[in-house]
């Protein structure tokens, strides 16, 4: 397993970051973190944490550095609620978290797991206290979903993975209100046969805004006999019109390689939900979920993500 390559983002020495046992209350796993920066510079992890039911809610640990030391809320931070919300009777899982500066509010996505499978839902909040719950915004099977960060030609953009015979693509959709959802527009199809991305892909953390474009890390997944094998990709999207993918990596960027990616309750699963990007504009943190199990850190730039999108690509 040494011959991994590019290097483009550097695994933490001490991954990893956080794990079960750093919890205040008995949990199963935690992993799959949104993320965000706090206007003091704190980072702030929003973690599924599944209980030992097999049921998912989100906790929010924050640290000064983004690397250690994480204030772990000491109860759940974002419960299921399903006596108000039927569509969360099996839980919420994987935030994705999105600063709206028009709103001043953050913009919590995340997966409803409804009786007829997982939907995608919708909170904003201020100060990851208090939720204002917007209910499911995309119905099952669909999941996978981010908001950009502005309007574009006045309308809130969703990008989410729904689900149908024809294979599991990501989708874009549209809308005036964060309520109602329309123009929905194919975004980036999977691939076939043999490619690590065949079949099945989905959103990570949330589009990075660069000159040249939307910059998206994306998961492929492909269906071994083992089961399956969770990997990440990139690709850039216009920045106007985000359906529209200007270049698409041919190999994967990321794959689980080190033992804590490789087992856990499900082997074989590198999940990021969410990154930081420090002052510099440059340097990402991606925080992911290993093995469904804990969560670890890796740290590049995006310049080199770029550059190497750009060099390995296809381009469109
Ligand atoms: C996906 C999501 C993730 C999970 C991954 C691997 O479908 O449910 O939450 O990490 O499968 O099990």
């Amino acid at each position: 397993m040494k011959n991994q390559h590019p290097q483009i983002l550097i695994r933490y020495e001490h991954n990893p970051i956080l794990t079960a046992d750093n919890w205040l209350y008995p949990v199963n796993s935690v992993f799959n973190p949104g993320a965000t920066l706090l206007p003091d510079g704190t980072t702030l992890l929003l973690c599924r944490v599944e209980d030992r039911r097999g049921i998912s809610h989100l906790c929010a640990a924050r640290s000064t550095n983004g690397v250690d030391n994480w204030q772990i809320d000491s109860h759940p931070t974002l419960m299921a609620d399903p006596e108000h919300y039927p569509e969360e009777l099996w839980g919420i899982e994987d935030p994705r978290i999105t600063y709206i500066p028009e709103l001043k509010k953050y913009a919590v996505v995340y997966t409803a797991y409804t009786h007829d499978g997982p939907g995608v839902a919708l909170a904003l909040t201020e100060d990851f206290k208090t939720f204002e719950r917007y209910g499911l915004i995309m119905q099952p099977d669909d999941k996978d979903a981010a908001l950009l960060p502005r309007r574009l030609d006045g309308r809130w953009a969703l990008i989410h993975r729904p689900v149908s015979a024809q294979g599991a693509h990501m989708w874009i959709s549209y809308s005036p209100d964060l309520r109602y959802w329309g123009g929905h527009k194919l975004m980036l199809i999977a691939r076939k046969g043999a490619w690590w991305d065949a079949n099945k892909i989905g959103l990570t953390s949330p589009p990075i805004e660069t000159e040249q474009g939307w910059l998206t890390i994306y998961h492929g997944v492909r269906q071994t006999a083992s089961g399956s094998l969770y990997r990440l990709g990139l690709a850039l999207f216009d920045l106007q019109t985000p359906e529209r993918c200007l270049q698409r990596s041919k190999e994967w960027m990321f794959g689980p390689n080190e033992l804590y990616e490789r087992h856990g309750d499900v082997d074989d699963v590198v999940f990021p939900c969410g990154h930081t990007i420090a002052s510099d504009g440059d340097t990402i943190r991606m925080y992911y979920g290993v093995a469904d199990s804990s969560i670890a850190l890796a740290t590049g730039s995006v310049r080199t993500m770029l550059e190497w999108l750009d060099k390995n690509g296809d381009k469109f």
